[in-house]
């Protein structure tokens, strides 16, 4: 309870940061995204997104969070996008795109950033599955009509990862960290799966938590298109990425 007042004011009391890991293309091991995180400094304290996120979501706060996690990624990532075509990755939760006007407050992030929407990628995970599917499908609809993609989270680990593929058409599918751990036992077989049906569906891949060269090598012969993991960089503070950016090219 305490934790959710706190919460509360967070936005105000300027509480808030997002740390950003970058993704990478499989093939030339440029940087082509990054993930913003969120962080929660509380006197001092840093507390854990799976702590807070879910409180949030339980005590209504986290349409106004995601509100302000949206813009200040857009505004981030529209300064880069100045130099690199590099897109930002923001994770929402299943309130969010629930919400009517969830679609109206990207497209505000969008104008007041002027982020181009092709740089902005919306992260559901598959527990947005339990939600209303009809109301779902359109929202992803609309977001993709305005030009921002769409990618399915911690792909594999929900109940129903084989109808989220057949009933929305998203951009971009995240197979879970779980799968890359067991890449040498039976992970790999599953992610040779994901990479078949993705194909044929037309999504693109990105293999999340690679901690190794083997699983970056073994993730590549499978042809998965992007990768995110600590082998590559942990979420970094704002100041680090400028400076991986500006070293990228
Ligand atoms: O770095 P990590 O501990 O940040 O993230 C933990 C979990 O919190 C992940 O499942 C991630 O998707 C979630 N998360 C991180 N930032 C956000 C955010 O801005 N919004 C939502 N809804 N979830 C987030
Ligand atoms: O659920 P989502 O995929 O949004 O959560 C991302 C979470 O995974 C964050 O907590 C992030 O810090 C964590 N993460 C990112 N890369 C790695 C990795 O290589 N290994 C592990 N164990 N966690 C990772
Ligand atoms: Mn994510
Ligand atoms: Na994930």
């Amino acid at each position: 309870l305490l934790l959710k007042d706190g919460l509360s004011q967070a936005v105000e009391k300027d509480q808030l940061h997002l740390v950003y890991q970058p993704i990478i293309d499989a093939n030339d091991c440029q940087i082509v995204s990054f993930e913003a995180l969120l962080r929660w400094r509380l006197n001092d304290e840093m507390i854990p997104p799976d702590e807070f996120i879910s409180i949030a979501e339980q005590y209504g706060l986290i349409r106004k969070i995601g509100q302000w996690v949206l813009e200040q990624a857009c505004q981030t990532a529209s300064t880069w996008a100045q130099r690199h075509p590099i897109a930002i990755c923001v994770n929402v939760s299943v309130a969010q795109l629930e919400d009517d006007d969830f679609v109206d407050i990207v497209e505000a992030a969008l104008q007041s950033s002027q982020l181009a929407p092709e740089f902005l990628h919306i992260e559901m995970t598959e527990s947005v599955f339990t939600s209303d599917i009809g109301l779902l499908a359109e929202q992803i609809k609309a977001l993709q009509d305005k030009g921002v993609k769409v990618s399915i989270d911690d792909f594999g680990t929900g109940y129903s990862s084989l109808s989220i593929m057949q009933d929305l058409a998203v951009n971009i599918v995240k197979i879970d960290r779980s799968f890359v751990e067991r890449i040498d036992t039976n992970g790999y077989a599953i992610i040779t799966a994901v990479m078949h049906m993705a194909r044929a569906l037309n999504y693109s891949v990105v293999a999340e938590g690679i901690e190794t060269q083997s699983q970056m090598n073994t993730l590549r012969s499978l042809g998965v298109d992007y990768l995110q993991g600590y082998y590559f960089a942990k979420p970094l503070p704002i100041d680090q990425v400028e400076q991986l950016i500006s070293a990228e090219q």
